[in-house]
């Protein structure tokens, strides 16, 4: 205790008061973990830049605690576009053709921002990438899902 005093004694001397009453703030919290860095609501998401076909990208999400990213809304295509542009390539959502489409997170497809002419619907291009190009704004694009591409990865806190 006695040191405790001496040291605000001696801090009061040398510094101004001011200076004294301010606490950094405390650091604000990601709600995300470390290996799904980007936080968008109740979301966070991960750009892989290493190109893996559609089934491994898929399975990389999975085993940590996601899916290839899902996108319900306008909001999210806008933001998750935002991400997919950043990179260098067209890059894989969770969005399969089997009879119909489906995301692989179990959401309901609602939402849809297909590129010019897509879905194409050839019978042996059953995945979907978002397309990287300026010109496209991140339309979608059905595609062959043994071609590696980089993936987008979602993981939701909300569901925690
Ligand atoms: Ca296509």
């Amino acid at each position: 205790l006695s040191s405790y005093i001496q040291l605000t004694k001696q801090n009061s001397i040398n510094k101004p008061m001011a200076l004294l009453s301010i606490k950094p703030p405390s650091p604000t919290k990601s709600p995300c973990p470390a290996w799904y860095p980007i936080s968008w609501y109740q979301n966070c998401y991960k750009l892989v830049e290493e190109g893996a076909t559609w089934d491994a990208a898929e399975t990389a999400c999975k085993k940590q605690g996601g899916n290839l990213a899902s996108i319900d809304m306008s909001y999210d295509q806008a933001f998750v576009a935002g991400v997919v542009l950043q990179g260098k390539a067209d890059a894989w959502i969770g969005l399969r053709r089997k009879v119909s489409y489906s995301w692989t997170d179990g959401w309901p497809v609602f939402f849809t921002e297909w590129g010019p002419g897509e879905p194409s619907n050839n019978k042996n291009e059953g995945c979907v990438s978002m397309h990287a190009s300026r010109a496209f704004h991140g339309t979608w694009n059905d595609t062959k899902c043994d071609q590696e591409k980089p993936y987008i990865c979602k993981y939701s806190t909300g569901t925690l």
